[in-house]
């Protein structure tokens, strides 16, 4: 299998967060079903199956109770593993979800001190993010939601949730760091409700903040998927308010828990859709994913999940480049309209008054076809693989 033109190289771009690849398969149901993995050596592994560069969070790379002389030995160990292999730190984030203090949530808990605490959590990562280079640090609130009505007071946690984002933004200027932040939005799980459960959500969000353009997207293909959205609209949409900060990609199966499989597998037809809008934008960020090796999996199953992310990648770009060359899609394009929609409604130098009283060929326009379905199945037939 390697080898081949779906080999992945550097220049694709790929990264994987160091909890990827890490992840042990524990669950709900039952503990892990593989050995911990340190960050170095997750590192060594993605740089040999052709990744980039790499996300972490703080507690990938040491525990949260590790002793000074601990983590700083982890930390080491990470930093030489990246220079020896040339990987890329591309993006940060910070484990505010995991330890016990946060079962309430981080930024909008409803006791100060852990927001106090997460707070300064976040400053401590956002330096180490600063000096391996990360441009982007990732927001994903996890537990920053309810199971039950009364115990969230909805708007006073995204007061809270808003001045997290300013502080966390004066730390960034006033530090002079090169970094941005990307949210990331869920629906639900592990809170019965999430905040900022979606990409809208989070779109208007970041417009009541002070530095709202130090603050962007990274919105993840199941979680739009839980939320029965469509995730390139999403993405689309965010990068038509130049919110696309960086991506998460894995495979979803509709509205269930968030499956986290590699990215190709689940929605397919949606895949398709997502390389085609991503290869086909100005986005130039990593092409990242967040997925989890099943709980079936040993070690070598871990490197074949995530080698099947970047395979599934570019197998899908040569099938949307495929679609858009094809001349026969070139025409079903032009039938289907889609060119038109880019001409404004109103002509240059036209006002309202130039369609008060425009009235078309009603009965031509309602009985005429959109074309719309022969060139899905144009779209189909590349994706099947019989064009
Ligand atoms: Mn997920």
């Amino acid at each position: 299998m390697s080898g081949d033109r779906f080999t992945p190289a550097p220049e694709d771009r790929f990264s994987f967060g160091i909890w990827t690849v890490g992840w042990q398969g524990a669950d709900v149901f039952g503990p892990g079903t593989r050995p911990p993995m340190a960050a170095d050596r997750a590192v060594r592994e993605l740089a040999r199956i052709g990744a980039y560069g790499v996300n972490f969070h703080d507690n990938d790379v040491f525990d949260f109770d590790a002793t000074a002389a601990e983590r700083d030995e982890r930390l080491a160990a990470f930093r030489k593993a990246l220079d020896e292999t040339g990987l890329v730190v591309t993006t940060a984030t910070t484990n505010l979800f995991s330890h016990p203090i946060f079962k309430d949530g981080a930024f909008t808990a409803n006791d100060r001190d852990v927001r106090r605490f997460a707070l300064r959590k976040v400053m401590d990562n956002l330096d180490r993010a600063a000096e391996l280079g990360a441009r982007t640090y990732v927001c994903w609130g996890g537990r920053e939601g309810a199971e039950s009505g009364a115990a969230k007071d909805v708007r006073a946690a995204l007061d809270r949730y808003k001045e997290a984002f300013d502080v966390l933004g004066a730390y960034v200027a006033d530090q002079g760091y090169d970094i941005r932040f990307a949210i990331e939005p869920k629906p639900n799980e592990p809170r019965g409700d999430i905040l900022l459960p979606t990409v809208g959500h989070a779109l208007a969000f970041i417009g009541e903040l002070e530095r709202p353009e130090t603050v962007g997207l990274n919105p993840e293909v199941g979680h739009e998927e839980m939320a029965g959205l469509n995730y390139a609209h999403g993405l689309a949409q965010a990068l038509w308010h130049g919110k696309l900060f960086h991506i998460d990609l894995n495979g979803q199966n509709g509205p269930r828990y968030d499956q986290d499989l590699r990215f190709g597998a689940g929605n397919a037809r949606g895949a398709f859709w997502v390389v085609d809008l991503i290869e086909n934008s100005d986005y130039d960020g990593p092409i990242h994913f967040d997925f989890k090796p099943p709980r079936t999996e040993d070690d070598a199953g871990v490197w074949e999940s995530a080698r099947g992310c970047m395979r599934n990648w570019l197998i899908l770009r040569e099938k949307v480049r495929a679609f858009r060359a094809d001349p026969e899609v070139q025409e079903a394009l032009r039938d289907a309209r889609v060119d038109e929609l880019a001409a404004p409604t109103l002509a240059e130098g036209e006002d309202w008054r130039a369609v008060r009283d425009f009235t078309p060929d009603i009965a031509g326009l309602a009985a005429r076809g959109s074309a719309f379905e022969r060139l899905d199945q144009l779209a189909l037939e590349h994706l099947y693989g019989t064009r």
